[in-house]
C-alpha cells in the first residue's frame, strides 16, 4: 500500500561588511506527487528510550477542543509573555500560547485542523502554514489572502492535511520582527499506514534570539541597514526554546530527529562529532533515497529528518554543535563552532542499528516537455536603504507571475548578489532540477551567492494568489517577495491581485 508521508567572497575586500556582521549577530492523491509516497517501510522496533530521554526537549502539544478522532480543533493565542529563556531571567517575548515554541500540531495525514487563532498582541499578524497545501485563503499572506489581523480581533483558520512531512507555523505580518521575538511552532503530519520507525519522533525547532545582558529582546531594526543586508541572527541558540538542553540516548538506539529551522537568518550547520546522519528527507517528508552525510545543513524555512546511531560509551557526553557554514559575504568570517544540545549517553543498549532503506520513496521527476519557462533574478539595491527585490521589483510593487492549473512551470532562479538566500514558494512543492541531487518535493531551497538553481512546479490546484520569498525574513521584509496568480482556466477573469501589506521603508 502506498503510504503518504552553499560560495564566494570571504570579507578582504571591504572590511566593514564583516565588521557589521560581527555587530549584527551580537544582536490524498496515490499517484506520483507530493504526498504520496510508495515507500519501502521502515523497520519497527520496541527498544525504549531512557526515562525522561527527552524531557528537557519535549514540546507542548495543543489541546484537542474536538472528540471527532480526524479533527483536531485547537486555540491559538498570539500574545506577550514573561519567558525563562536565560536561566533565572525573564524575557519578555511574543509567544504562541504563552510558551516558546508555539504548541506542536500533531495530527496525520486525512485530519481536518480547525485553529481558532486570536491575536492579542499589540500589533496586527497572521499566520502562514508553511509547506502545509491548504487553501488559498487560509494561506495567511496579509493583504493577498487575508487582511492582518488587528489587535484583540480573531481569525479562524480551517484545512485538511494532505502530506505526511515536518511543517511549521509563523507570521507572515513583519516576518523578521515578530518570528524573531519568538512566533513560531512545529508542525507533525504522520501516516497512519508508517510504521513507528524509530520508535520516536523528536521534533526539534531550531531557533535563535537576540538578547541583550537582562534579556530583554534586542529591537527588530537592530544593526540598521547592515541588519537587513545581513539577515539578523541572534547570538542565543534555541533548541525548542531551550539554551543547551540535554537528550539522553542509548548506545546503539537510534535517533530519529524531525528539524526545523525557524531562524530568521541563521543558517545550521550541524556537526556531532564522532557520528554521522543518515537525512532521510526534509521538507515533503521522505526523499527518493536516504543519504549518509556528516554535515547535516538546515537553511531558514528548511526541514531535515534525519537518523543517527548513538555510538558513545555510557556516561560520556557529546555536543551538537553549530558550524559556521558560508552563506555569503562576510559570514563565516572569525566566527567559531557554537554548543546547541548535549546528548548524554545514560546506557549501553546493545541494540543492532537496523539498516535504513536506501530505497525509500517513488519520486518521478516532473515532465517538463511544454513547461513554461521563467527567470527571477534575485536582486539587491543598496542606496541610502537597502531595497531587495526580485527582478529588480520589491513586493509592494510587485507584478504577479501568472499560472494556470494543470501548468507546469520551470523557474531559473539567479543569485547575483553577495549573499546565499533561501527560496520558498507558497501552496506547492517543487522539484530542483538537477540530476547529482536525490529527488525529493521541496518548498524551500538554498540558492548560494553568485549561482542559480532552477526549479520545476506544477499547479495542481488551489487557485488564488501565493506568495514566493527569500526566507531570510530581512531579506523578505527588504523586498525580496512576490506574488504569484495561479488561475483556475475554467473560472471567469478574476480582479487584478492586490499587492501584499508592505511593513517597513
Ligand atoms: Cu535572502
Amino acid at each position: 500500500m502506498a503510504r503518504g508521508y552553499g560560495l564566494e567572497t570571504r570579507a578582504t575586500r571591504n572590511g566593514w561588511l564583516a565588521a557589521a556582521l560581527l555587530l549584527v549577530a551580537s544582536g490524498c492523491d496515490r499517484s506520483n506527487a507530493p504526498g504520496s509516497q510508495d515507500a519501502v517501510p521502515l523497520a519497527a522496533r520496541d527498544v525504549a528510550q531512557p526515562e525522561g530521554w527527552a524531557d528537557e526537549l519535549a514540546l507542548p502539544t495543543a489541546e484537542d477542543l474536538n472528540s471527532d478522532p480526524d479533527v483536531l480543533e485547537i486555540a491559538i493565542e498570539a500574545r506577550v509573555a514573561d519567558v525563562e529563556i536565560l536561566p533565572g531571567i525573564k524575557t519578555r517575548a511574543w509567544t504562541y500560547n504563552g510558551g516558546i515554541p508555539g504548541p506542536l500540531i500533531r495530527a496525520k495525514v486525512g485530519d481536518r485542523v480547525i485553529v481558532h487563532f486570536k491575536n492579542s498582541l499589540p500589533e496586527p499578524t497572521t499566520i502562514h502554514w508553511h509547506g502545509l497545501r491548504v487553501a488559498n485563503d487560509v494561506d495567511g499572506a496579509p493583504g493577498v489572502t487575508q487582511p492582518p489581523i488587528e489587535p484583540g480581533a480573531e481569525f479562524r483558520y480551517e484545512y485538511t492535511l494532505t502530506d505526511a512531512g515536518t511543517y511549521w507555523y509563523h507570521p507572515h505580518t513583519d516576518s523578521s520582527a515578530q518570528v524573531g521575538r519568538g512566533l513560531y511552532g512545529a508542525i507533525l503530519v504522520e501516516d497512519p499506514a508508517d510504521p513507528d520507525a524509530f520508535g520516536d519522533d523528536l521534533v526539534m525547532i531550531l531557533s535563535d534570539m537576540g538578547l541583550d545582558e537582562n534579556g530583554e529582546l534586542l529591537p527588530a531594526d537592530s544593526g540598521g541597514n547592515f541588519g537587513d543586508l545581513f539577515g539578523r541572527e541572534g547570538a542565543v541558540l534555541l533548541v525548542n526554546g531551550k539554551v543547551k538542553p540535554t537528550l539522553k540516548v542509548r548506545n546503539g538506539k537510534q535517533q530519529r530527529w524531525r528539524i526545523i529551522n525557524a531562524t530568521r537568518a541563521r543558517y545550521y550547520n550541524l556537526r556531532l562529532r564522532n557520528h554521522r546522519f543518515m537525512r532521510l528527507g526534509g521538507d515533503n517528508g521522505l526523499a527518493a533515497r536516504s543519504a549518509d552525510i556528516y554535515n547535516l545543513i538546515v537553511t531558514p524555512g528548511e526541514r531535515a529528518d534525519a537518523v543517527f546511531t548513538p555510538a558513545d560509551a555510557p556516561g560520556s557526553r557529546n555536543v551538537l554543535r553549530w558550524v559556521p557554514t558560508e552563506r555569503g559575504y562576510g559570514s563565516t568570517f572569525n566566527r567559531a563552532a557554537e554548543e546547541m544540545l548535549y546528548i548524554e549517553t545514560v546506557a549501553d543498549a546493545p541494540v543492532t542499528p537496523e539498516p535504513i532503506p536506501t530505497e525509500l520513496r517513488t519520486i518521478e521527476r516532473l515532465d517538463l516537455e511544454g513547461a513554461t519557462a521563467l527567470t527571477l533574478d534575485l536582486t539587491i539595491a543598496i542606496t541610502s536603504t537597502v531595497e531587495m527585490g526580485i527582478n529588480g521589483v520589491p513586493y509592494w510593487k510587485t507584478k504577479p507571475l501568472e499560472a494556470k492549473i494543470g501548468e507546469t512551470q520551470v523557474w531559473r532562479i539567479v543569485n547575483g548578489t553577495d549573499f546565499s538566500h533561501p527560496f520558498h514558494l507558497h501552496g506547492y512543492f517543487f522539484q530542483v532540477v538537477d540530476d547529482t541531487r536525490v529527488p525529493e518535493w521541496k518548498d524551500t531551497v538554498n540558492v548560494p551567492t553568485k549561482s542559480e538553481i532552477t526549479i520545476a512546479v506544477r499547479f495542481d490546484d488551489r487557485p488564488g494568489v501565493w506568495m514566493y520569498h527569500c526566507h531570510i525574513l530581512d531579506h523578505a521584509e527588504a523586498g525580496m517577495m512576490g506574488t504569484l496568480v495561479v488561475r483556475d482556466p475554467n473560472a471567469p477573469a478574476a480582479d487584478a491581485p492586490p499587492l501584499p501589506v508592505h511593513h517597513k521603508h
